[in-house]
């Protein structure tokens, strides 16, 4: 008997994550369209105020060119429609785009929408717009939270947006052309307090080095990646995929860790950190937990990639 993929996602179960992000999630979902669209334009000019997001790259904003211009080309009744078409999760051409687009491409969109609507070329939110009861309790949920469940929330908010992909039939996915590794010399070495495994140590400088091709032979064959508050990602392929597609310009930064062989030869490890997304650089250090399990040969057989409920669970390294 070895491990199933389900027996090792409770490893180290008292790890405390920030479920804070997926009730709200929840609850936001459950708003009308207008009300959604209204509670994050409060909510990113808010937050605009103490933490500032990067410009989008011109390798995110090239796949959103066309339909970004055929939505500045509309009457503002018509760019209000498609707003909240977006958010309605409708059948429409454009959704059906929207649905293809890798997230930092729905992420550089809708920053640029956001522009054009301070900049009045894009239909903004009618002044005095009233939230529902409900949005405004979401809302002040989100105020409530730290600043990387904030960032959170509204990344899973976008991401959650457009025509369902899976009522695609084979659809293409868009995604930005992968960048070039960080050169050897110009890596930044990772020491971890209670960590020299190398798997684990080579796990996050290559993430780091955006070296996506060297990091999954970290992984077994048959091994799985669990983004936070995500199904597992199972087997290499999908794996390496989903690193080019979603994880370009990460910063890891993990700090303390514990390691614990555990039944049949596989090791266990949790390791403790922040990570720094390239949205917002070193203001928003999301406070993170990775549970590994690697199995005899050294392999990673399945990591779990956890956002903290709070900075305190950076210490909690037990294993009950
Ligand atoms: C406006 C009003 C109308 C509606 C909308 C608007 C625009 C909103 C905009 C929002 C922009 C939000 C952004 C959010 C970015 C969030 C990024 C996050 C990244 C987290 C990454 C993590 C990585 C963890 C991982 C690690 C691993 O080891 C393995 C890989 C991986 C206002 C117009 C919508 C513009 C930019 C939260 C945690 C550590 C699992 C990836
Ligand atoms: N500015 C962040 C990105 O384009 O990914
Ligand atoms: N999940 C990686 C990112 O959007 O930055």
């Amino acid at each position: 008997m070895s491990y199933t993929i389900d027996a090792a996602r409770n490893i180290f179960p008292s790890t405390l994550t920030a479920d804070v992000v997926p009730a709200t999630s929840a609850r936001f979902s459950q708003l009308s369209a207008e009300d959604q669209l209204a509670l994050i334009w409060f909510a990113y000019l808010e937050m605009g105020k103490s933490i500032t997001i990067a410009a989008p790259g011109a390798a995110n904003m090239q796949f959103a060119e066309s339909t970004l211009l055929q939505i500045k080309q509309s009457s503002f009744k018509d760019q209000s429609q498609i707003m909240c078409d977006l958010a309605n999760r409708i059948d429409t051409p454009i959704n059906r785009t929207y649905a293809t687009w890798s997230p930092n491409i729905k992420l550089g969109f809708w920053y640029r929408l956001g522009e054009w609507m301070e900049q009045g070329f894009v239909a903004p939110i009618p002044s005095g717009y009233r939230l529902s009861a409900n949005a405004t309790a979401v809302l002040d949920t989100i105020r409530a939270a730290e600043s990387g469940q904030q960032i959170t929330i509204l990344r899973n908010a976008v991401v959650d947006m457009g025509f369902d992909p899976n009522q695609i039939e084979g659809y293409q996915r868009v995604a930005e052309p992968v960048v070039v590794p960080t050169e050897i010399a110009e890596r930044e070495k990772v020491t971890i307090d209670g960590v020299d495994n190398a798997t684990i140590v080579q796990y996050m400088e290559n993430l780091n080095a955006n070296d996506f091709d060297t990091l999954i032979k970290l992984f077994a064959e048959d091994g799985a990646l669990q983004p936070p508050f995500q199904r597992p990602i199972v087997g290499k392929e999908n794996v390496l995929r989903f690193f080019r597609e979603e994880c370009q310009n990460l910063k890891l930064v993990p700090k303390q860790g514990v390691v614990e062989p555990t039944d049949e030869g596989y090791t266990q490890i949790k390791v403790t950190g922040t990570c720094q997304t390239p949205w917002f650089g070193a203001n928003v250090g999301m406070n993170i937990a990775w549970r590994f399990l690697l199995n005899p040969e050294g392999k990673i057989f399945f990591v779990a990639v956890d956002l903290l409920a709070s900075a305190k669970e950076l210490l909690n390294l037990v294993r009950k």
